[in-house]
């Protein structure tokens, strides 16, 4: 039976992608890192905790990745595991240039050194291209990264085209852009809109704080993206893709569209730090801006061009971004409904 390692298994796309592979048949292994509380909140709501086999794996613990690599010999490695919030980074450049840089060595020298017969997708950044030199971005266009993690991301990104060069092993590199759904960490923008509107739909929450209004993105919805991170691990020829929708929104309108949805009617005033978006039926404040969530440096626009997964894989979006925003809206009210927070 195939045999897939998932590093990073209990965040988003590990959890979707667990669902996916479990799905195809194959023998689905996931490496977690201890924590005080169970972890699985994500793979749990999906229903495939108990179709799977966890295994304890630090990434930055070289004697741990191979002892794991050694003992589970996967045909297939997805290395998802990674500090991904890119705020953080900026408070923890070097333990995320740890998990994120050396994770990654850690995996290929792991495999490089018992000579493992396996395929290993690497999760780059759309981030990478930070204050982007070409519009829309592809696979050529040049990096031009904006803070700590895209650095990092950027290095594991050209380890793995370097160990595909040197030693022939088999590394792809998927360039995703930004990818959410109802599993979303509520720290992202996209769910932190969606279940604080839910909050203050329900329960009378406080208004939504945001930093950058204007920040463009080529938001995606997480399980097309996923299917997208299979065929490429699985084709025939190790390579590097974009995955993208090549659509865009800024910041405000994603959060104009999740208050419809979820029955406001917003309207924006105001300027800079004094913006803010009221309800115009209820004259409820739905969001103000604070400084505090503005970084050091940002990545102002990003958008996408996925025409060679398209061409060489036959991928494609096919979820909107209209219905994505429907679906995390929708959750989000009925999380906040049930009255039980939940555990992701
Ligand atoms: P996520 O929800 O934050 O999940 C990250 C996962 O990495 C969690 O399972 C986390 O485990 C694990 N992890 C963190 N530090 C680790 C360490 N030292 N050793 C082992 N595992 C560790 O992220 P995601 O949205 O699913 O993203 C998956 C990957 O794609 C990440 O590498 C991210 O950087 C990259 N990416 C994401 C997007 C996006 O828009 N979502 C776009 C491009 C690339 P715990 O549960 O213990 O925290
Ligand atoms: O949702 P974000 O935190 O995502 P960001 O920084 O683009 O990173 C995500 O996507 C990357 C792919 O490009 C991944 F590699 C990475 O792991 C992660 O999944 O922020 C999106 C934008 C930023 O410009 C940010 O400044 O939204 C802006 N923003 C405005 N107010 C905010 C907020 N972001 C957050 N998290 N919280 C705010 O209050």
């Amino acid at each position: 039976m195939t045999k897939v390692l998932i590093t990073g298994i209990t965040g988003q796309d590990g959890a979707f992608l667990a669902d996916q592979l479990l799905a195809k048949g194959y023998d689905v292994v996931g490496s977690v890192r201890r924590g005080s509380t169970p972890k699985t909140g994500r793979l749990d709501k999906l229903g495939v905790t108990d179709k799977l086999r966890l295994v304890s794996m630090e990434l930055t613990e070289f004697s741990n990745v191979i002892s794991v690599l050694r003992a589970e010999k996967p045909d297939y490695i997805y290395n998802l595991g990674a500090q991904s919030f890119v705020a953080d980074s900026f408070e923890h450049p070097h333990l995320t240039s740890e998990i994120n840089y050396l994770g990654y060595l850690n995996v290929l020298e792991a495999i490089k050194i018992q000579g493992l017969d396996c395929s290993v997708y690497q999760a780059s950044t759309s981030e990478m291209y930070g204050d982007v030199l070409c519009d829309p971005q592809d696979e050529d266009t040049p990096f031009n990264p904006m803070s700590p993690y895209a650095v990092a991301k950027a290095g594991a990104h050209f380890l793995g085209r370097n160990y595909r060069a040197a030693y022939g092993i088999k590394a792809s590199n998927g360039i995703l852009f930004n990818h959410e759904s109802e599993l979303r960490g509520r720290e992202f923008v996209t769910r932190k809109i969606t279940s604080q509107l839910a909050l203050l739909l329900e329960q009378g929450g406080a208004a939504v704080r945001l930093g950058n209004l204007d920040s463009v993105r080529d938001w995606g919805y997480a399980p097309d993206y996923v299917a997208g991170m299979i065929l490429i691990n699985e084709a025939k020829v190790a390579s590097d893709y974009v995955i993208a929708t090549n659509s865009i929104s800024t910041v405000r309108d994603f959060f104009r569209s999740s208050a419809i949805a979820a029955g406001f009617s917003p309207v924006f005033e105001g300027e800079g730090v004094d913006e803010r978006c009221i309800c115009e039926k209820s004259s409820k404040v739905l969001c103000e801006v604070d400084k505090k969530y503005f970084r050091p440096s940002d990545v102002n626009y990003l958008r996408g061009d996925y025409s060679k997964i398209e061409r060489e894989l036959g991928w494609s979006p096919t979820t909107s971004l209209e219905e994505m925003t429907e679906k995390m809206v929708v959750s989000d009210i009925e999380l906040a409904r049930s009255g039980h927070p939940p555990s992701f």
